[in-house]
């Protein structure tokens, strides 16, 4: 699709207690202020900004079976999954500007609850699949896929603040790319359910070409289902974006990164993207937190029609001499 056909529906959700780092909490801001919306008008996309949600505070949020802050994740995401619903019924792709990863909860509830069965792509270092039984950290921003796998139903205990949501997506639907950082109880839980992983070993092998070729022919055998694209930027090498709550070696490089975005875009079937786990305050220096923030806004770019072999507008007509 030519970017002047596609519109984004921006929601910044400003929120950190998925996990444990100050700071991440500014990356819809920071993402704003690097010109996400004036670059995305430029290239002919339609825009509207939803603005950043607010989140209610909990007092009391002590651990449940070691899980930390379940009530406000909870609450928050119950947000963030009507503010989705809002976007997608207005027409939009919904744009969710995280905030940590556990915002991938209510993210995808509330595209499933607006466009029916999604196929899902999670390019992360990490799976992001423990269960509240099997987090070593008690991190739920470690833990969305397992609460919205249908598969992993009977895993999950009952959380408080966590009754409005049921699972809603197929472990067939889902495709991760860019793995390298996988807790046991985690790759058990891939090889159980035969989730389709294309970790960095797989990028290195095939190529991100043939991994991105394989992953739309992987989602399409049953049925062309919306695109739910979760981006994590720490999926990005840490000397690219190093401005992350847990950068781990050995990642997609900044090509890698856009590639992935042009080939789901060119699906025409990219419903919803986040982009999480941005944090200012893990820059060394100011030039790290520019390259990671300019990677999150040009990854967005490209999941709005940005090609790197250049764009013009539909009408766009030569001047006369
Ligand atoms: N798997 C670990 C580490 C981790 C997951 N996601 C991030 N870190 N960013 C956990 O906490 O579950
Ligand atoms: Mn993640
Ligand atoms: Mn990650």
């Amino acid at each position: 699709p030519h970017p002047q056909q596609l519109s984004a529906g921006i929601i910044g959700a400003p929120f950190s207690k998925g996990q444990s780092r100050d700071g991440v909490e500014s990356g819809p801001d920071r993402i704003r202020a690097a010109g996400l919306l004036d670059r995305l008008q430029l290239q002919g996309c339609a825009v509207k900004d939803y603005g950043n949600l607010t989140f209610e505070d909990f007092v009391l949020d002590e651990p449940v079976r070691g899980s930390k802050r379940v009530r406000a994740v909870g609450s928050a995401n119950q947000r963030l999954s009507e503010a989705v619903q809002t976007v997608k019924r207005d027409g939009h792709t919904a744009v969710v500007l995280g905030g940590d990863h556990s915002l991938a909860i209510g993210s995808i509830h509330g595209h499933a609850a607006a466009a029916g069965p999604l196929s899902v792509v999670w390019v992360d270092a990490h799976a992001d699949v423990n269960t509240p039984l099997t987090s070593y950290t008690g991190n739920l921003h470690g833990q969305p896929m397992s609460y919205l796998l249908y598969e992993l139903r009977s895993k999950v205990p009952e959380l408080p603040n966590f009754s409005w949501m049921k699972p809603c997506v197929s472990s067939r639907d889902l495709v991760y790319v860019g793995l390298r950082d996988v807790d046991p109880a985690e790759h058990y839980i891939l090889k159980l359910l035969g989730v389709k992983v294309f970790s960095m070993s797989q990028v290195d092998q095939l190529g991100v070409a043939r991994v991105m070729e394989e992953t739309c022919d992987y989602l399409w055998e049953r049925a062309k289902k919306p695109i739910h694209l979760s981006f994590d930027i720490d999926a990005i090498d840490p000397s690219v974006a190093p401005a992350t709550g847990t950068p781990v070696v050995g990642g997609l490089s900044y090509r890698e990164g856009l590639f992935i975005t042009e080939q789901l875009c060119q699906t025409g079937l990219l419903s919803a993207v986040d982009l999480v786990e941005v944090n200012p305050l893990r820059g060394q220096t100011e030039g790290q937190v520019h390259s990671t923030v300019s990677t999150a806004v040009d990854i967005l770019l490209g999941c709005f029609g940005r090609l790197r072999e250049g764009n013009h507008l539909l009408d766009y007509s030569l001047p006369e001499p």
